[in-house]
């Protein structure tokens, strides 16, 4: 184990190919639970090539925290980030701050945790986001089972000051996470392409049960082509509590958000129009972010007996499959039920595929034989099958379950 503190550059710089580093404690005092002060303004972990591993297993964990700009920077292929405390104490419990991004990365195959709980990083506290990674070369990366935001507990907030995941690369799977307590987003994008969010929470603690929202939106950006949730086990995201929306889309096309539980967000659960529900046009030949996709309209809902029937119709491109998801939103959920009459997502009730005719139009009955309550709102999404779909969502007081 080393002492890495007190240095007038780089803790480490590594330039070579292959190595592992473990057990370390980086700008904190031995026992790893103050920062050690200096006027170092460089980082921790700079690794310019590849084939690096930081941390493994149990008492290989490197405490990197204290530091005056970032915890690790990766300009290189093929490392791995595993099981390190980055910007949190040797407990993991409270802050020690790095002032800038705890861990930065540009490159392809990097990864940040291995996906199980003994590879997961701590990545907390600190002064700027918990990840960004950047460049057109980022394909293939991943970022499995963290805690970002949050102590090692998963259970309490220890945000980092700016969003939880800056994304400016494409080809990224962000998978099994808890992203919460973040000063701005969960996860913040900016152009980018063909990236994999499923199965984290976002906004929630790692129980998915204590409000631990991010202070802006749970998802936001820019970003084409992208996958939020799924219908395979484990696949759909909990994105609750944020202070704005659940997500957020300044622009982009062909994302599709399928299957997720998206509720109690401050705004919206899904915008693709600055904050205000978009409205319907005849046979959706509007174009914007995510072609402006058409939501279905439930005209009938009503329950008896432990038996839900819902009647709906539907308009947009003439002659394509659509897949609409049904969900509820619990009355008590307030936060769910937004004055535009459009509003979230909390359970996932079921789906019906539904083609429509040559002049747009399509409708549906679907019938879900489970509880629900009266007072809970039943809504919808609309999602393209045939090409890379989009998705949209509406909840309307009319049809609250009386
Ligand atoms: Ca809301
Ligand atoms: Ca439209
Ligand atoms: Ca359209």
């Amino acid at each position: 184990m080393l002492l890495i503190s007190d240095n007038a550059m780089s803790g480490i710089n590594n330039q070579r190919s292959g190595g592992t580093f473990l057990g370390n404690k980086i700008r904190t005092n031995i026992t790893g639970i103050v920062a050690i002060p200096n006027d170092d303004y460089r980082i921790f972990m700079s690794i310019n090539s590849d084939n690096i591993i930081v941390g493994t297993g149990i008492n290989e964990s490197n405490l990197i925290s204290g530091n005056k700009k970032m915890g690790i920077l990766i300009n290189g292929d093929r490392n791995k980030v595993i099981n390190n405390k980055i910007g949190v104490d040797i407990s993991g419990t409270s802050k020690i701050p790095n002032e800038g991004i705890g861990v930065y990365f540009a490159g392809e195959y990097n990864e940040i945790g291995d996906g199980t709980a003994a590879g997961r990083n701590i990545i907390s506290g600190n002064a700027s986001n918990g990840v960004t990674f950047q460049g057109g070369g980022t394909e293939y990366s991943t970022i499995l089972n963290n805690y970002i935001g949050v102590d090692i507990t998963g259970l309490n907030p220890l945000g980092n000051d700016l969003s939880g995941i800056v994304s400016q690369g494409s080809f990224v799977t962000i998978k099994d996470n808890v992203i919460s307590a973040n000063g701005g987003s969960g996860i913040s994008t900016n152009g980018v392409n063909e990236f994999i969010i499923q199965g984290n929470n976002i906004g929630v603690d790692a129980n998915g049960e204590n409000d631990l929202g991010n202070l802006s939106s749970g998802l936001a950006g820019s970003h084409n082509g992208s996958t939020i949730g799924g219908r395979g086990t484990g696949e759909p995201n909990i994105i609750v509590n944020n202070d704005v929306s659940g997500i957020y889309l300044f622009s982009g096309v062909d994302n599709q958000v399928i299957s997720n539980s998206i509720y109690n967000n401050g705004n919206l659960g899904i915008s693709w129009a600055f904050l205000v529900p978009t409205t319907n046009d005849n046979l959706d030949l509007d174009t914007g972010t995510n072609n402006r996709q058409n939501y279905p309209i439930i005209d009938t809902s009503c329950y008896e007996v432990n038996n839900l029937n819902v009647q709906g119709s539907f308009n947009s491109e003439a002659n394509k499959s659509y897949y609409v998801e049904l969900f509820k939103n619990e009355s008590t959920v307030t936060g769910s039920i937004d004055p535009s009459d459009f509003g979230e997502g909390q359970e996932l009730l079921g789906s019906v595929i539904i083609t429509t005719d040559g002049n747009g139009d399509a409708s549906f009955i679907f019938t879900h034989s489970t509880m629900v309550s009266m007072g809970d709102y039943i809504l919808s999404t609309a999602t393209e099958c045939t090409r890379r779909p989009s998705g949209c969502r509406r909840m309307d007081k009319r049809y609250k379950l009386y």
